[in-house]
């Protein structure tokens, strides 16, 4: 019978049943394509995204191929779901399918991207060394370069024969991946020309641990903390992806969290226990509440001033590094854990406590401290620029999720202080060794693997002055860095160092020039501003440049940075320096520096 009614079908054209077969197949072919056209159009979006790290022509292609491999598992689907279709009925199947691309969809809106791992990101520094038989003669350029790296390396190791470059290469880059820092792998040229050799198969290894303290000190840390009436949270850079725990933990103990400047990034922002950082960058509610404290709860810092500790509370440590652990001032208990998993571990042992006027006391004065901040950042008389007033307008134009690469000097702190941490914003200075002039480099970096974000560089005078060859490597790779240059006319930093010990400013004067036309000169966008009066529009004009702009700023030059409590070493410098200057013919300037810091 069938054979029958195909043959009729044949002679007499095409039955029903086959038009509405093909009609099918044409429109599920026009669905497949629509979907093909679909991604096709977004792959530029999708491959910013997921493959930021690569120029845009490689991510386009990465974001196509990733699409192509789905292409290498449809035939399989087909086979699996028509049979299914065959089983359960089609139009069920054809539901089960679209509910599962639908979710396949939404789950990719889920998958981290680049920009939110990328932070993460480690580092292989491959150094370049002369030949092997020449070493340990003087050759030139021959230089020692684990005496130069190995300080400041999570890895640093020579690739002695072709036969070690394998094993050595991973064991860089797990080190880099694990240790989060630079791994160095010096190269000598004749073994980088030498042909691969076959080794055995290592490869990398960064499975990541849940580390936490024993039971017992887990006890013992709720013990102490029970113990305490007036608990702080001293919380640094190893706090990092804990956020929720610690204002949790801190909650529950009513406690106030001071942070580093490292710390800034991961805790500022979403905390309503936050008080600010301590340390002579600090502000006063932060280091009055660690000090205040009789029990003290260092999460993941290092925080190096051991004057900054308090002398008599119940210190308790938590840090990944068994090291640092007890470093910096002696401690009751110290216990060894990443803090996300030690405070979810700690959590079920701690209680809610009622009493909140320890907390709400330096609550209310690092209130006060950012009012009276806000207050020190708008424009001075006579259309005087203030770092800080510079500062609060790139903070309130800048983008949501800006990365600030700042130098270290006067222009750093008031990015510490003044710029606002939001959980997107990452902040980076030089705040581990305290070099002059790496933003700019680290600006480099950040906009070469973040080729999206807005990337801010908060550049000193005597900074920028340091690497302004930098400017060219900025220009030739087309990176959109918007630097703000603080023209203070100083090396402000030391020239505050230098007054608080009752000298005169020595060796800290600067004769710029004009940055603004520099950088025109470069081949930046540029532009100089000295009147307070512009600078809101400069800072709007320079934001929306679309490549590489440098905007100098004429700070005011005596602007002080006030230390969260006045020494009376200090205050005694002060009064010497002002002496001196005085005698010396320069009251002018105790008198400019007076006004500049107490205008009312
Ligand atoms: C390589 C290096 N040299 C010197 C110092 C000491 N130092 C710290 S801040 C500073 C002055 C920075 O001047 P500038 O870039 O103009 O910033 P300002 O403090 O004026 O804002 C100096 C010399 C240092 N930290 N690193
Ligand atoms: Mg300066």
């Amino acid at each position: 019978m069938s054979t029958m009614a195909v043959t009729q079908a044949r002679t007499g054209g095409m039955t029903s049943d086959e038009r509405f077969v093909i009609l099918a197949s044409s429109l599920g072919t026009v669905f497949e394509w629509y979907d093909f056209y679909l991604y096709g159009s977004l792959a530029s979006i999708i491959g910013a995204q997921f493959f930021s790290a690569y120029p845009p022509a490689t991510r386009d292609i990465f974001a196509l191929l990733a699409f192509a491999a789905g292409f290498l598992v449809r035939p399989f689907g087909a086979i699996v779901f028509g049979r299914i279709g065959d089983i359960v009925g089609r139009k069920y199947t054809f539901l089960v399918t679209i509910l599962i691309m639908g979710l396949s969809t939404f789950i990719v809106g889920l998958l981290p991207n680049a920009a939110t791992i990328g932070f993460a990101a480690p580092v292989i520094l491959i150094a370049s060394q002369v030949v092997r038989r020449e070493l340990g003669f003087d050759f030139i350029q021959e230089v020692d370069f684990k005496a130069v790296y190995k300080n400041c390396s999570v890895f640093c190791e020579m690739v002695l024969i072709p036969e070690q470059a394998r094993r050595l290469t991973v064991m860089a880059c797990q080190a880099a991946i694990t240790r989060r820092g630079v791994a160095v792998l010096i190269l000598p040229v004749d073994v980088a020309d030498s042909a691969a050799v076959d080794e055995l198969p290592y490869r990398v290894h960064t499975n990541v641990p849940v580390l936490r303290p024993s039971e017992t000190d887990l006890d013992e840390m709720a013990r102490l903390l029970a113990e305490g009436s007036n608990i702080t949270i001293y919380a640094g850079a190893g706090c990092a992806g804990a956020h929720d725990e610690v204002v949790e933990l801190a909650k529950r103990l009513q406690a106030p969290v001071a942070h580093t400047s490292r710390g800034k990034d991961a805790l500022e922002y979403d905390n309503p226990n936050n008080v600010g950082m301590t340390g002579i960058l600090g502000f006063e509610s932060g280091y009055h509440a660690v000090l205040n404290c009789d029990t003290l709860l260092l999460l993941g810092t290092n925080f190096a001033w051991s004057q900054f500790y308090p002398s008599r509370a119940t210190i308790i440590q938590v840090d990944s590094d068994p090291m640092h652990i007890g470093q910096r001032h002696p401690v009751q208990l110290g216990v060894v854990g990443n803090i996300k998993d030690t405070l979810q571990a700690l959590l079920p042992r701690v209680s809610q406590r009622k009493d909140s006027s320890f907390r709400d006391a330096y609550v209310e004065r690092h209130e006060k401290a950012l009012k009276a901040q806000a207050a020190r950042s708008v424009p001075g008389k006579r259309g005087l620029i203030y770092g800080q007033y510079l500062s609060s307008v790139i903070n309130r134009k800048a983008a949501e999720d800006a990365l600030f690469a700042a130098d270290d000097g006067t222009c750093g702190v008031w990015m510490l202080r003044v710029i606002a941490a939001n959980g997107k914003r990452r902040m980076f200075a030089s705040l581990l060794h305290g070099t002059m002039a790496s933003g700019i480099g680290t600006a480099i970096g950040l906009q070469t693997c973040q080729p999206g974000r807005q990337v801010v560089c908060v550049a000193g005078d005597g900074g920028i002055t340091m690497l302004l060859g930098d400017l060219i490597t900025i220009v030739s790779e087309k990176l959109p860095i918007k630097i703000a240059v603080y023209d203070n006319g100083a090396l402000g930093f030391v020239e505050l160092e230098q007054k608080s010990e009752g000298l005169l400013p020595t060796y800290t004067d600067l004769k710029n020039p004009d940055f603004g036309k520099v950088a025109q000169a470069m081949g930046l966008w540029g532009r100089t501003v000295s009147d307070a009066a512009e600078l809101e529009s400069a800072v709007d004009e320079w934001l929306a440049v679309s490549g590489p702009a440098l905007l100098n700023v004429k700070v005011a030059p005596m602007e002080l940075v006030m230390p969260p409590f006045i020494a009376p070493e200090a205050a005694y410098g002060m009064a010497m320096y002002s002496m001196r200057a005085v005698l010396h013919g320069q009251a002018g300037d105790v008198f400019e520096m007076i006004r500049e810091n107490f205008p009312k």
